[in-house]
């Protein structure tokens, strides 16, 4: 299958392409019909299309926007788009799913949430030539194929994990970030705050945490960190991507560069000195010292104060330096102060160690699709305690391991490379089996011991988010023939131009 017309990535659950139909045309006289109570959905539309076509395409709020496209309703045209609150939708594409028409008679997002209908705009912008993605004006004919989708997601966390703490990247580069998740119907982006590297978030009770630990990085660096306006930009600007950030305070390992901030911490009550290498699992915080709980208390409330999103993520992972007695009780006490705080605590598959912890923690799962050691058994004590799963298999969903022995960037140590097919060829049931019914979703991780620059990012990140991307969204390869390398291969190859506009320089490479 060469350069399908009209392919979407992630694949919907399920699209019609009528042979022969007129395509919608967007013109000048084009607008976009919506509610105010989508005005987000419509505006981040309006912006993206204004951009590269230049047509001035204004948004209509009029109250009753037609109930079909290209009816006649409102004065519509068959060169306008209307987003329409449908809850009528809402059994057959639940919370988070839209259903989309693109004809000579208009473009018609139905969905019974603005989410569905952010979905929805999202697979629109595919359906147009690549050069919509541009930053300039293009001077063209702006045709989407003429077809009709019904879509929603399989899992409701679809995630992309940033580390700012081995090498920093400040908002800016995070929001540019956030933009392009957007497009691949990602809802989570899970931000790594703090490691032995830096500490990257300001905490106001604690100014030397980010003041002191956020000056560094690995290869010494400046490093830097995010004051609270920073930090809210940066939720904001999630928010209208319909992006919950997930902020990581990592406890008790991986904790040097606050045990380097606070002596306090410090059993010698000397600060320790900063790191810029990158070994794991030589730094602990005291588990049995209140000082280290009144940090702690002060750490989780500030952050839980600045998160809208439900989970608040406390690492536990790698805490060698820890003796595991410890580690057991301090886990368990860490996911309580997280609940004590209003959110749901979240940590890495270690802490399923304990059996006394917060009902409902969610443990994210970063062995391999085969299960090492006694991962699984750490990871299926979170479900037999009330909490669901985030799968992270490290051997195709971290997208830090190297595509192949070229790679100039990325690691191997997750047995070896990790290239777009085998990121894209894996079924997340198949891995914890007894746990299938638990799993929350999955989320693809980018530690940044390598990744020094936005390009490093793009390289390691694009194509193979987008595997992950699909699993995360479209039906299981059971349920459709097209759920497969070859059709995913061929709309990624598909995808290259707008890569392109985009500005993306994508890493792997695809051979259909
Ligand atoms: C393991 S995966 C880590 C990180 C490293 C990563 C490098 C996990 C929970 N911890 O500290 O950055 O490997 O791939």
């Amino acid at each position: 299958m060469r350069h399908p017309t009209g392919s979407i990535l992630p694949l919907p659950t399920e699209q019609h392409v009528p042979a022969g139909a007129p395509p919608f045309i967007l013109t000048s006289a084009s607008r976009i019909y919506a509610t105010d109570a989508v005005a987000s959905v419509s505006t981040y539309l309006a912006t993206i299309l204004r951009k590269s076509t230049g047509f001035s395409v204004p948004v209509v709020t009029a109250e009753g926007v037609g109930s079909a496209a290209g009816t006649g309703n409102n004065d519509q045209s068959g060169h306008d788009i209307t987003l329409l609150l449908d809850s009528d939708d809402k059994a057959e594409v639940g919370d988070e799913g839209y259903v989309l028409e693109t004809s000579a008679n208009g473009a018609l997002i139905t969905a019974p949430t603005a989410a569905g209908l952010f979905y929805g705009v999202q697979s629109l912008r595919q359906l147009f030539p690549a050069e919509l993605e541009e930053h300039s004006v293009q001077s063209r004919a702006w045709e989407a194929i003429a077809t009709s989708i019904v879509d929603r997601p399989r899992f409701r966390y679809r995630g992309a994990m940033l580390d700012v703490a081995r090498h920093f990247f400040d908002a800016t580069e995070v929001c540019a970030f956030l933009d392009d998740l957007a497009l691949f119907k990602i809802n989570v982006l899970h931000l790594h705050l703090t490691d032995d590297q830096g500490w990257r978030l300001a905490i106001e009770s604690r100014p030397e945490l980010a003041e002191v630990g956020g000056a560094n990085e690995v290869d010494g660096g400046p490093g830097g960190f995010y004051s609270r306006d920073d930090f809210a930009r940066i939720v904001e600007h999630a928010a209208a991507r319909f992006i919950t950030i997930v902020p990581e305070i990592d406890v008790p390992g991986h904790t040097n560069a606050a045990l380097s901030a606070l002596p306090e911490l410090n059993p010698s009550g000397k600060a320790a000195a900063p790191y810029t290498g990158t070994e794991v699992g030589f730094s602990s915080l005291d588990t049995s010292s209140e000082t280290t709980w009144a940090f702690l208390d002060d750490v989780i409330r500030e952050v839980a104060e600045q998160t809208p999103g439900p989970w608040l993520h406390f690492g536990g992972d790698e805490s060698h330096a820890t003796d595991p007695a410890d580690y057991r009780e301090f886990v368990a006490r860490a996911s309580r102060l997280v609940a004590s705080h209003g959110k749901i605590p979240v940590a890495w598959h270690e802490a399923g160690i304990s059996t006394d912890l917060a009902p409902g923690t969610v443990g994210q799962y970063w062995s391999f699709l085969i299960p090492e050691n006694d991962s699984a058994e750490r990871a299926l004590s979170f479900v037999r305690q009330g909490g669901s799963l985030i799968l992270s298999p490290a051997d195709v969903a971290y997208l830090d391991m190297t595509y192949d022995e070229s790679s100039p960037i990325g690691l191997s140590w997750a047995a070896g490379s990790t290239s777009v097919q085998e990121a894209y060829e894996w079924e997340p049931t198949n891995i914890l089996p007894d746990a299938a019914s638990a799993i929350l979703g999955i989320e693809a991780p980018l530690w940044t011991e390598t990744v020094r620059s936005r390009a490093d990012i793009d390289y390691l990140v694009f194509p193979r988010l987008l595997a992950v991307a699909e699993i995360a969204w479209s039906v299981a390869p059971s349920e459709s023939t097209r759920r497969a390398w070859s059709d995913f291969a061929a709309r990624l190859e598909a995808f290259g131009p707008r890569f392109d506009a985009l500005g993306i320089r994508p890493g792997g490479t695809v051979s259909t």
